[in-house]
């Protein structure tokens, strides 16, 4: 789908694009039963593919009564025959390239599952701040809802404009639990008025600038809250972290080269020392902002 001059000044005006309808119910119900056979054991994992527990029911503070209310996202499905047609799907990329270019690779990719009963709240975050390349205006994301995401059961929320920021240190929210590296932007939460609730149908799809500030927050119904996403990066991009790469495949998945790695430029005499984007202690991430991370300043 090629996107109207409209949707276009809107993704670089809010730094976010939502489409309805993009995909269908087929593919949905396609991916949300993958999870489950994966979480089941019923799929084989793929190789590089990462099954992340909610840090709730990994402490012991819920006990699920299923598999599938234990798990918090499924991280690295590239190799995965089912979950893998999201990140090479036409009408996704054909959005993505609209947005960044014609030759892209995939960057990163995820099931995330929202189960009931854990907090499972993501603290607002510039996506910016786990990625390498540079120009930003040269990443995007998509993110497709699998069932109706709504208010209620913890649906995205995104701050219109802030992809115009720079990437912003981030640190621990100071909630009780927060799943492994769900960081949040340090000072984001004076911006939390501003916050847009991205309600979604299953297939919708919201497509995002890396520096956008997003998240999401708790599931506060007796049902699943289960979307799928993908990161993507024009092969032009610079690789910008100091310190050699990070050992991962890239994959080109349009053009010519779709299938090949990446081998692009790395930045060797200016780089960038991600560590420099994280606050290192809690006093730190008092001192920029009293209690940045409160309770009642979550993205709900
Ligand atoms: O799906 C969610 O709840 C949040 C996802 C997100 O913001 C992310 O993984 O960067």
């Amino acid at each position: 789908m090629s996107l109207t001059r409209e949707q276009l000044d809107g993704f670089w005006q809010d730094g976010y694009l939502v489409i309805r309808g993009l995909l269908d119910i087929d593919n949905v119900e396609r991916w949300r039963d993958r999870l489950a056979e994966i979480v089941s054991g019923e799929a084989e994992r793929s190789k590089r593919m990462l099954v992340m527990k909610d840090v709730m029911v990994a402490k012991g503070a819920v006990e699920p009564s299923h598999d599938l209310e234990a798990i918090a996202k499924v991280q690295d499905y590239e190799g995965d025959p089912v979950l893998d047609t999201y990140a090479h799907d036409p009408r996704v990329l054909e959005v993505i390239q609209s947005l960044i270019g014609d030759e892209v690779m995939s960057i990163h990719t995820m099931l995330i599952n929202k189960p009931p009963n854990v907090d499972g709240r993501h603290p607002l975050h510039q996506d910016l701040l786990y990625f390498p390349f540079r120009p930003a205006d040269k990443i995007a994301a998509s993110w497709t809802a699998l069932e109706p995401v709504t208010r209620a059961n913890g649906c995205l929320v995104a701050v219109p404009g802030t992809h115009r920021e720079p990437l912003r240190r981030h640190g621990r929210p100071d909630w009780e639990y927060v799943n492994v590296a769900y960081l949040g932007a340090v000072g984001a939460d004076a911006l939390l008025e501003r916050r847009v609730h991205l309600e979604m149908e299953p297939g919708d799809t919201v497509f995002f600038h890396p520096l956008l500030l997003h998240g999401s927050g708790r599931n506060r119904t007796s049902a699943f809250r289960r979307a799928i996403s993908a990161h993507y990066a024009n092969v032009e991009v610079t690789w910008e972290w100091a310190g050699g790469d990070l050992k991962r495949p890239y994959r080109i998945v349009t053009g010519p080269r779709k299938g090949e790695l990446w081998s692009g430029h790395h930045n060797t005499e200016t780089p960038i020392n991600p560590l420099d984007y994280l606050a290192d202690s809690v006093e730190e991430m008092l001192r920029v902002g009293e209690s940045n991370y409160s309770r009642a300043d979550s993205p709900d």
